[in-house]
């Protein structure tokens, strides 16, 4: 062949090297633009088609660098203590509201969803709502005529804001034996103050999802109590539409089988499920540990670190499979910083739970839960 890039004909060549240079561009351009997107993707972006993710609040979330990434990773937002009984109604004619609106009018501001957390729990509730006003013990029908008042008066005024509320939080018992844990509530009222709650809440807001929220409900002797507890409430009709698995989890547990098979159960009731409180500690066997000093377990090793990676990668993998069933999935609180797990079940020992460090930089861990390709 006779190629002839001549004198005659020098256009070609040159029209030739420029086009090259042009799709180089063009190319380099897209490639950074994609970056840049990249760039701007939170956890909520990653998995929009699969469901919104959560985290817990407080003041300290709603402003500064918190905000920042709170607002670039989450589209889902859980007050952490402000709508708990004790903080917001510490005495019978005294509401606390102020934080609880702030957070509200935060989500509503940046369109964020929000879940209630929580109306009838054992804990962070105020001794008054069990005595009269001489301290003696109430009976049942007035404790009921209370818990009524107090729904009515925190769902009744989110109402079409708030669009999921755990309302009952951790009733089964730890002992194994035991199927209700033996709190006031139930001492003074029996089990149905459990259905009366979702009753309440649900004439008060009839359009917000109704939970029932409880840790360990992965285990599966737990598994099987509150999966009783479940049934009773949907087999009599009461307006119970999810159970809420607290999912605060460790480097050693649970597994995937677990999970699985977890999922599975309540899914059979037809019930949402919400994945509510998410962490995984870096100090397994929590229980036997409480005599820990702060000193201990200090240290974020390389080892800890790939166990928790690895957790991570695990348990994204499964909320993945189970889109169908899972309905929200929040984190307990934003970065290792400030997690609740800093103070329990040891106070003062550090742990490292979440996908944010105490920088709010992302973790390694945090690369595993978005990269769906090598699952
Ligand atoms: C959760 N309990 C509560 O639901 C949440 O409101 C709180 O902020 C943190 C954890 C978990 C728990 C507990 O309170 C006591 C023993 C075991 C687990």
């Amino acid at each position: 062949m006779n190629f002839k890039l001549s004198e005659n004909n020098p256009g070609i060549g040159y029209a030739n090297r420029m086009s090259y240079l042009l799709l180089f561009f063009l190319l380099l351009l897209l490639g950074r633009q994609a970056a840049a997107q990249d760039e701007k993707k939170g956890l909520k972006d990653y998995y929009k088609e699969f469901f919104p993710i959560g985290v817990a609040v407080n003041a300290r979330s709603l402003e500064g660098n918190e905000a920042e990434l709170l607002l670039k990773e989450f589209n889902s937002i859980t007050a952490e203590n402000a709508m708990k009984m004790g903080p917001i109604h510490p005495k019978k004619d005294e509401y606390n509201w102020a934080l609880a609106d702030r957070i509200v009018s935060f989500a509503q501001r940046h369109h964020l969803k929000i879940r209630g957390h929580t109306l009838l729990w054992h804990k962070q509730t105020p001794d008054w709502i069990f005595e009269d006003d001489e301290g003696r013990p109430i009976g049942k029908q007035e404790l009921l005529r209370r818990l009524k008042s107090h729904i009515f008066a925190v769902v009744g005024r989110y109402k079409g804001e708030i669009y999921a509320w755990d309302v009952v939080n951790e009733a089964i018992a730890d002992d194994p034996n035991e199927f209700l844990r033996q709190s006031k509530w139930i001492e003074i009222a029996g089990e149905e103050i459990l259905a009366k709650a979702f009753e309440y809440a649900h004439e008060a807001d009839p359009d917000a999802l109704l939970f029932y929220n409880d840790y360990n409900s992965v285990h599966p002797e737990k598994r099987e109590r509150i999966y009783r507890l479940l049934k009773k409430l949907v087999d009599a009709g009461v307006p119970i539409h999810g159970v809420g698995l607290q999912a605060h989890w460790s480097i050693s547990g649970p597994s995937v089988l677990e999970l699985e098979q977890a999922i599975e159960r309540y899914a059979s009731l037809g019930l949402h499920i919400h994945f509510t409180e998410l962490d995984i500690s870096v100090h397994s066997g929590e229980r036997r540990n409480k005599r820990e000093g702060p000193a201990e377990a200090e240290a974020f090793t390389p080892f800890v670190e790939q166990k928790q990676i690895d957790q991570y990668e695990k348990v994204f993998s499964v909320f993945r499979k189970y889109k169908k069933y899972i309905t929200s999935v929040t984190f307990w609180n934003l970065s290792d910083r400030y997690s609740w797990l800093n103070n329990y079940p040891v106070r003062g020992r550090k742990n490292y739970p979440l996908l944010f460090d105490r920088e709010l930089k992302r973790k390694k861990a945090y690369w595993k839960v978005i990269d769906f390709a090598e699952q």
